[in-house]
C-alpha cells in the first residue's frame, strides 16, 4: 500500500489550493501578493540578514477566515482542521465590537509543525442568540438547517481519516480538494433578494453567513517583513487599504500581531430568481508577526490600545497617540525579558558546558545571559488579537456599527457549540518557554532551580 501522508503536508497542500483558488478568483488579491512580495524582496536586499532559513517561506499565506452559521457547521470545520493537525486555540468575544459572532483560531500547535506549514484559519460563529427579533432568529435557522456544508464523499474521506489516523496519497488530495470546496466563493444566493436584504439590514454579517451554500473563504493573509512599506504602497497603487494598521504600533522588536487589508469588494451575486445586487464580502489581508507577550506584558499592551482609542478621532491622531503612548512599552529584548513582558526561548552557548559546574548554583538566569553561556530569542506570536479582528470585520462593513455593544463573551456556549474547550495560548507559550530553560540549564549542567534574576 502506498505510504500514507502526514498531516502537515496535508495542511500545505491544503493552504497551497486556497491561495491558487482566492488568487485566481480574486485578481486584486493576487495584486495585493505581488505588492507584499515585492516589500518582502525590498527587505531582503537592504538587511539580507532577516533571511531566516527555519521560518516558513514568505511567499506562503498564514491565515484565512471564514464564518459559520451553527454548532452543526462548527463542529465540521473542527473535525476537517483536525485532519490537518489544526486545534482551536484561543477565544475571541467579538460581541463587545458590535458582532453578533465569536471565534477561535484552529492552528498548529508544535514548532515543528508550524515551520512545517504555518496555516490557520480564524473561524467565527454566528451568535443567533443576539438576534432580537424572535421570528428573525427562528427563520434564520430554518435557512441554516437547509444547508450541508460537506459532500457524501468529503463525509467518508473525512471518516476514513479519523478512523484510520491518515490517508493515502491520493485519497489526501481528494480529501483537500472536497475541503477547498467548502470555502468556495458561489455567487449564488440561497434565499430571495427580500430576505437578503432583510438579513442584511439587521445586520450584514447575517446575510454574509446565511445566504449563500457555504462558509467562502472571506480572506488571506500574507506574511510580511515589513507592514509600513506595505501599507504604503497599497494606498500608492489605489488599493485604499484600511485606515489604520492594526495592532500595536511598529517597534524596533516587534511585538505580537500587526495587520492592514484592503477593503472587501463589491461582487455581484445572482438570486433564485435571476435578480442581482452587490455582495462585500471578501477582502485581503497582510500581517507581521513579532515576539508573544506575557499575561502582565499583554495587559499593559490592552492598556495602551484602549487609551490611544479613547483619545483620538482621525487615523492620523490615532497613529501619533498610538506611537507616543507605546513609548512606555519596552523596547529591547533585555527590558521585555526582566520585567517579565514577553515570551522567550532559551537556547545554551555551544561551548558554555564546559566551564559550567554544579558549584556555580548561586547564579541567576540573569546572570548566565550578561555572561553569554545563555541566551535568548522571542518566541513568535501565532494568535490572533480581539481588537484587531475587530477593527478588520468592521472595515469591510462599511465601518457599520462601530462598536456598540452587543452582547458580552460566553466562552462556554462556544465551547458547547464546538464539543472541546477551546486551548488557552498563553498555555503553549509558556510551556516552550519553560521546556527551553529546561533543556538549556540541563546541556549546561546546570541545576533547574536557578533564581531568574541577580
Ligand atoms: C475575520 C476577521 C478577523 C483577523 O486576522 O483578525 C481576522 C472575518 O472577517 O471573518 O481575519
Ligand atoms: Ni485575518
Amino acid at each position: 500500500m502506498a505510504a500514507p501522508i502526514s498531516a502537515d503536508r496535508m495542511r500545505a497542500m491544503f493552504a497551497a489550493r486556497l491561495s491558487a483558488m482566492c488568487k485566481s478568483e480574486m485578481p486584486r488579491y493576487r495584486a495585493m501578493a505581488e505588492l507584499v512580495g515585492r516589500v518582502n524582496e525590498d527587505v531582503l536586499v537592504a538587511q539580507p540578514e532577516r533571511r531566516r532559513d527555519d521560518a516558513p517561506a514568505l511567499d506562503i499565506e498564514r491565515h484565512g477566515a471564514v464564518r459559520v452559521g451553527s454548532a452543526a457547521e462548527l463542529v465540521l470545520l473542527r473535525r476537517l482542521f483536525a485532519v490537518l493537525d489544526m486545534a482551536p486555540v484561543g477565544y475571541y468575544d467579538l460581541s463587545v465590537a458590535g458582532l453578533p459572532v465569536h471565534s477561535t483560531a484552529f492552528r498548529p500547535l508544535t514548532d515543528v509543525a508550524l515551520r512545517q506549514n504555518p496555516f490557520r484559519v480564524f473561524v467565527s460563529l454566528l451568535r443567533l442568540e443576539l438576534i432580537s427579533d424572535a421570528a428573525l432568529r427562528d427563520e434564520i435557522a430554518a435557512i441554516l438547517a437547509r444547508r450541508c456544508l460537506v459532500t457524501p464523499r468529503g463525509l467518508e474521506l473525512l471518516e476514513r481519516a479519523e478512523w484510520e489516523g491518515d490517508l493515502s496519497e491520493k485519497d489526501a488530495r481528494e480529501f483537500v480538494g472536497e475541503a477547498i470546496e467548502i470555502f468556495r466563493w458561489r455567487p449564488t444566493a440561497t434565499v430571495s433578494i427580500d430576505v437578503y436584504r432583510r438579513l442584511h439590514a439587521v445586520h450584514p454579517l447575517l446575510a454574509d453567513i446565511c445566504c449563500f451554500e457555504g462558509p467562502h473563504i472571506n480572506h488571506l493573509a500574507a506574511p510580511t517583513l515589513d507592514i509600513d512599506a506595505v501599507q504604503r504602497g497599497l494606498r500608492a497603487e489605489g488599493f485604499a487599504p484600511k485606515d489604520v494598521i492594526e495592532g500595536p504600533p511598529r517597534r524596533r522588536r516587534p511585538i505580537l500581531l500587526r495587520q492592514t487589508s484592503f477593503r472587501a469588494l463589491a461582487e455581484p451575486i445572482v438570486f433564485p430568481d435571476g435578480s442581482e445586487a452587490l455582495h462585500s464580502a471578501r477582502f485581503g489581508e497582510v500581517e507581521q508577526r513579532g515576539v508573544a507577550l506575557t499575561h502582565e506584558g499583554r495587559a499593559l499592551y490592552d492598556r495602551l490600545l484602549a487609551a490611544a482609542s479613547a483619545a483620538s478621532s482621525d487615523a492620523a491622531a490615532y497613529e501619533r497617540e498610538l506611537d507616543r503612548l507605546f513609548e512606555a512599552f519596552p523596547d529591547d529584548d533585555m527590558t521585555l525579558w526582566a520585567e517579565g513582558l514577553a515570551h522567550f526561548r532559551y537556547r545554551p552557548a555551544a561551548d558554555a558546558a564546559r566551564d559550567c559546574d554544579g558549584s556555580q548554583a548561586q547564579m541567576s538566569i540573569q546572570d548566565l545571559l550578561s555572561q553569554g553561556r545563555l541566551s535568548i530569542e522571542p518566541i513568535l506570536y501565532e494568535d490572533f488579537l480581539p481588537a484587531s479582528a475587530a477593527g478588520i470585520f468592521r472595515s469591510n462593513l462599511g465601518d457599520r456599527g462601530v462598536t456598540e455593544r452587543l452582547g458580552h463573551a460566553n466562552r462556554q456556549s462556544f465551547e458547547e457549540a464546538l464539543g472541546y474547550a477551546v486551548i488557552d495560548p498563553q498555555s503553549l507559550y509558556g510551556a516552550i518557554e519553560a521546556q527551553s530553560l529546561t533543556a538549556s540549564l540541563e546541556a549546561l549542567n546546570l541545576p533547574q532551580a536557578l533564581p531568574r534574576l541577580s
